[in-house]
C-alpha cells in the first residue's frame, strides 16, 4: 500500500497550518499563495514523497498520507448538509493540508459548472442523491475517472477525511492501469488505444438538458504505449458495440481484479492519480445526526498532461467546460 504515516510530524504540520489565513474562502488566491510558500517548509520525508509521486506516480496510482492532526470530533462543526460552504467558514486542519500538499503538486482548480465553481468541495451523504453523485451513501458509487471527458481534466483528486462513516464501512476503491494493463492481451490493449469512444458527462456538465447523450469522446487508453493513461467511467463511457465494447469489458474486469481499497479515517489524506486510475466508493449507512462521513475534496492541475495550456494559470482559478472530442 502506498501509505506514508506522518504521525511523527504532527506538531510541525499543525504549526504550518496555523500560518495560513484563518478564513480560506475570503481570499482564496491569497490562501493558496501562502500555502505555496509553506509547501517549501514541509518535513523532507513528506515533500520528497509528494515530489516523487508527482514526477513518476506509482504502481497503486494513489498516495495515502495517514495520521495528520485533524481536530477532535467535538471541535469540528457538524457535517455539512448543503453546498457550497459559507464563505466565512473558518479553516479546518484537513483543508489546510489540502492547500499545502496540493500546492506542492500543482494548481487547485475550480470547475465552473460544478459546485458553483468552488475550489473546496465538502463530500457528505445527502438523502436522495443522484446515483452518479459523491453525495450517495447506501449505493455503490461506481468506478469513474474524475472528469475523463473534460479537456482540462484534473491530474489529482485529493480527498481529506475529517469524519468517517459511523460503521467504518465506506471504502474508497482505486483501480490502477499500471497494474490492470498487465492482465490484458496485446490485441485488447491495441483496440483500447485505437479510437475515441462516446462518453456521457456528469449531470453538472449537461447544461440543464436532461439527457444530452454522449457529447464527449474519450480514448480508454492513450499516451505512452509502455505506460498508458486511462479514460474510463463505468457509467458514462459508452463504447461502440463490437471490438471496442469487448475490449472495454476486459479492461473493466482487469480494473476490478487489481482494485485496492482504503477505509478513509479522520486524519487521512488520499491523493489519486486521476490520469492512471479510476475510483469508486462502497455503500455505507448515514445516521443524519450531524456526525456523518465528511471529506474535503480539491482538484489539482499540473503541466504533466497538457492541463495548463496558457502557462498563466493560478492556483484557485475557475475554468469552464470544453468536452474532449
Ligand atoms: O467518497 C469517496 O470516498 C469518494 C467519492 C468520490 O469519488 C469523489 O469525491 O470524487
Ligand atoms: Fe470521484
Amino acid at each position: 500500500m502506498a501509505t506514508l504515516d506522518v504521525t511523527a510530524h504532527r506538531e510541525q504540520m499543525l504549526s504550518l497550518a496555523s500560518k495560513l489565513p484563518a478564513v480560506p474562502r475570503q481570499d482564496l488566491y491569497h490562501f493558496l499563495d501562502v500555502a505555496h510558500k509553506l509547501a517549501q517548509e514541509l518535513p523532507y520525508e513528506v515533500s520528497d514523497t509528494l515530489d516523487a509521486f508527482n514526477q513518476v506516480g506509482n504502481e497503486d496510482g494513489y498516495l495515502l498520507l495517514r495520521g495528520l492532526p485533524v481536530e477532535a470530533d467535538e471541535e469540528l462543526p457538524p457535517t455539512p448538509t448543503s453546498t457550497p460552504a459559507p464563505v466565512g467558514r473558518p479553516r479546518l486542519n484537513m483543508e489546510a493540508f489540502l492547500a499545502v500538499f496540493g500546492r506542492r503538486l500543482g494548481l487547485h482548480t475550480g470547475y465552473a459548472e460544478l459546485r458553483s465553481g468552488t475550489v473546496y468541495h465538502d463530500v457528505y451523504p445527502s438523502p436522495g442523491a443522484h446515483h452518479l453523485s459523491s453525495e450517495t451513501s447506501e449505493t455503490l458509487l461506481e468506478f469513474h475517472t474524475e472528469m475523463a471527458y473534460h479537456m482540462l481534466q484534473p491530474n489529482y483528486v485529493m480527498l481529506a477525511c475529517s469524519r468517517a462513516d459511523h460503521d467504518r464501512r465506506a471504502r474508497t476503491l482505486v483501480g490502477s492501469i499500471r497494474k490492470a494493463v498487465r492482465l490484458l492481451d496485446d490485441g485488447t490493449v491495441a483496440t483500447l488505444y485505437e479510437n475515441k469512444q462516446p462518453c456521457e458527462v456528469d449531470v453538472a456538465f449537461r447544461g440543464g438538458v436532461e439527457d444530452p447523450g454522449a457529447i464527449a469522446r474519450v480514448k480508454p487508453l492513450y499516451g505512452p504505449q509502455d505506460d498508458p493513461l486511462l479514460g474510463y467511467d463505468r457509467e458514462l463511457l459508452k463504447p461502440e458495440p463490437g471490438p471496442a465494447d469487448e475490449a472495454v469489458a476486459k479492461l473493466s474486469q482487469a480494473l476490478d481484479d487489481v482494485t485496492e481499497g482504503v477505509f478513509l479515517t479522520p486524519g487521512d489524506l488520499l491523493i489519486i492519480d486521476n490520469f492512471r486510475t479510476t475510483h469508486a466508493r462502497t455503500p455505507f449507512t448515514p445516521r443524519w445526526d450531524g456526525r456523518d462521513r465528511w471529506l474535503h475534496r480539491v482538484y489539482i492541475r499540473t503541466n504533466s498532461h497538457g492541463q495548463l495550456p496558457t502557462g498563466g494559470e493560478r492556483a484557485g482559478d475557475v475554468i469552464t467546460f470544453t468536452p474532449r472530442r
